[in-house]
């Protein structure tokens, strides 16, 4: 028996790349993010800095399920952009109707590979809107950011549940 080497075309290193340059393409820079997670672990964690934050973000993005979703909702945000989606739906995702609701479960994929506290990390940055997540809400004029800005609540709240767990990791120790 022969493992299948190329099951996927792209490699997760190649993906990664991508995911930032879509990100940064849609006005979104990874220091914006660790902010959020700063936000989020800074009552918890004792002299956490932003470096730190960001090293758990970098860690996040290297997870393919992570960049499929980045990938994909930021993909829909710029077809609505252009109108190539038929109405009644184009209309819906480009007004980000508060009951449409599909955007915030695409990136329950990345949530979900960190556990119940980024759960209840990303339901507070969707209430609070946090930082970056407030600016893409406030941006609009023909610029679609429905998807973006729950895609970044969710890298915020999983990098936070990332960064957690590995400090509760030290303390069981
Ligand atoms: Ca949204």
């Amino acid at each position: 028996m022969t493992y299948k080497k190329n099951r996927y075309k792209y490699p997760v290193e190649e993906l990664t790349v991508y995911a930032k340059e879509a990100l940064e393409r849609r006005g979104v820079k990874l220091e914006q993010i660790a902010e959020i997670i700063y936000s989020l672990q800074k009552d918890y964690v004792n002299d956490l800095d932003l470096e730190t934050c960001m090293y758990h973000l970098e860690k996040v993005l290297e997870k393919r399920e992570v960049v499929h979703a980045i990938l994909t909702g930021i993909a829909i945000d710029e077809i609505a952009e252009k109108d190539l989606f038929d109405d009644p739906i184009l209309s819906i995702i480009k007004s980000d109707e508060g009951l449409y609701g599909i955007d915030e479960i695409l990136p329950l994929s990345i949530i979900n590979l960190y556990g119940s506290i980024g759960l209840t990390n990303f339901g507070y940055l969707d209430k609070e809107k946090t930082g970056i997540i407030r600016e893409l809400d406030l941006r609009k004029d023909n610029v679609v950011n429905t998807f973006l800005d729950d895609i970044i609540a969710a890298l915020a709240a999983a990098s936070a549940s990332r960064l957690a767990h590995s400090y509760q990791k030290h303390e069981d120790k």
